[in-house]
């Protein structure tokens, strides 16, 4: 813990953290957990695994959710299914298990810039990365706001490339008014306990194709189908029971974690309005959105803090903002080493990876809070060079 460079007690006595997770209803949650005891079913494709799985395929529109221990088993599961080798593309601005699960399988991440106005991968980005070793492109909806697929799908059907997504931040939105999980060969969700829907640990891996479903579940059971015969070579990417009731019950709270995160953006939208070199994420008004991620970003030339002074101030506020995605993928190891080449291609996403900031937000917090946090901006911005000075000297006593 840092000390509050703009003087006092930190504004906050608790520290508020980006990631914390939404609960749902407790005492339902309690239900189901001492069902699951009298059931003694732990694991292995159990009933609320099941009814996890069919709430989230009539949510999404899609025929099949196979429900994983986590979203980057999941990856690596689709992956594999899909039969992916070679290269595949990934934008570089990502959360480093999008990369990972290709390396684990050793196949190559090339990466992709970004589009500065989304995040987003730019479609023509890659495009350009595509070699005779390139067999598929995996997009990522980053944040939540759905990435251009159609560019996405028209050069990956011009190049006979297979495309899924890591739809990690996406579960509840939508692009033209169709869900994420509905796009690609597959697309993957995470329900980690920092994600919109949370089950604890938990991912899945949804599509409308049967044969990939079935492949991908027999996958997630070391390839059994059915006693004593194995078909794959799978691995354990099972959702357990616990989890699931922990998802069954986040899925049932849906729209009000929405509504808390949607009245905290709003504060927070307010409380920027107008700050110089700070920009808010926009969230399209005609789709579904959920609201998960208040994404900020620092305007170096036209800010008088940059963007890692302001996270300082925050930290020492007890604001436990972060700097995701940063440094992009391209930047850590394995990658850094095995493609040092690779920032070359990647301007924009060095550029915006070096601004973005990541504010708390979810049902731990409250607009209130969201007030506070932007009146310390507000404050720090106005006195920037004390800022600046109070690092500077609490710097140079640390090191
Ligand atoms: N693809 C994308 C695009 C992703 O963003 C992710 C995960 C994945 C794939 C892989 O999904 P999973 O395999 O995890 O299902 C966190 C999460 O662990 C990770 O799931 C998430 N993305 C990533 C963006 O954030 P870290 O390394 O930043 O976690 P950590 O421990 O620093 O915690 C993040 C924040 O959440 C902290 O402020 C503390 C808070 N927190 C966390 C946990 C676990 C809580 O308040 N309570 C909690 O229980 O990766």
């Amino acid at each position: 813990m840092q000390l509050a460079i703009l003087g006092g007690a930190p504004a906050f006595l608790q520290p508020l953290h980006v990631g914390r997770p939404s609960l749902g209803d407790r005492e339902t949650m309690l239900r189901r957990v001492n069902e699951i005891f009298d059931r003694r079913w732990f694991t292995n494709d159990g009933p609320l695994v099941k009814e996890f799985e069919a709430g989230i395929e009539e949510l999404v529109g899609v025929k099949h959710c196979v429900a994983m221990c986590n979203a980057t088993i999941a990856l690596e599961i689709a992956i594999r299914a899909l039969e992916l080798r070679g290269e595949v593309i990934v934008p570089a601005y990502t959360f480093i298990a999008t990369a990972h699960a290709l390396h684990w399988q050793e196949i190559t991440p090339v990466f992709a810039d970004m589009d500065p106005a989304t995040y987003n991968v730019a479609p023509e980005s890659m495009e350009r990365l595509i070699t005779p070793r390139t067999t598929g492109i995996i997009g990522v909806h980053v944040w939540g706001r759905l990435c251009d697929t159609e560019a996405i799908e028209s050069i990956a059907q011009k190049h006979r490339l297979k495309v899924m997504y890591d739809a990690a931040h996406a579960f509840g939105c939508s692009q033209r008014g169709r869900m994420a999980g509905s796009f690609g060969s597959c697309e993957v969700f995470s329900f980690h306990a920092t994600k919109f829907i949370n089950s604890f640990e938990g991912g899945a891996a949804v599509t409308n194709h049967d044969a990939l479903a079935a492949k991908m579940r027999l996958m997630r059971n070391f390839g059994f189908a059915g006693y004593d015969k194995v078909l794959y070579p799978g691995t354990n990417g099972k959702m357990t029971e616990i989890c699931a009731a922990m998802g069954l019950t986040s899925l049932e709270a849906m729209e009000a974690i929405v509504a808390s995160n949607r009245k905290n953006y709003e504060a927070y939208a307010d409380g920027l309005r107008g700050l110089p070199g700070i920009s808010l994420i926009v969230y399209p008004a005609q789709e579904r959105v959920n609201y998960q991620y208040v994404v900020i970003e620092v305007d170096p030339e036209a800010s008088p803090l940059n963007r890692d002074e302001l996270v300082a101030v925050l930290h020492g506020e007890n604001v436990l903002a972060r700097k995701y995605f940063w440094p992009g993928c391209h930047r850590m190891e394995p990658y850094r080493s095995l493609q040092p080449n690779a920032f070359l291609l990647l301007p924009q996403t060095d550029k915006v990876a070096a601004r973005v900031i990541v504010l708390p937000t979810g049902q731990s917090l409250s607009p209130e809070n969201a007030q506070v946090v932007c009146m310390l901006i507000k404050t720090a911005l106005k006195k920037a060079p004390q800022v600046r000075s109070a690092l500077h000297a609490l710097y140079c006593h640390n090191s």
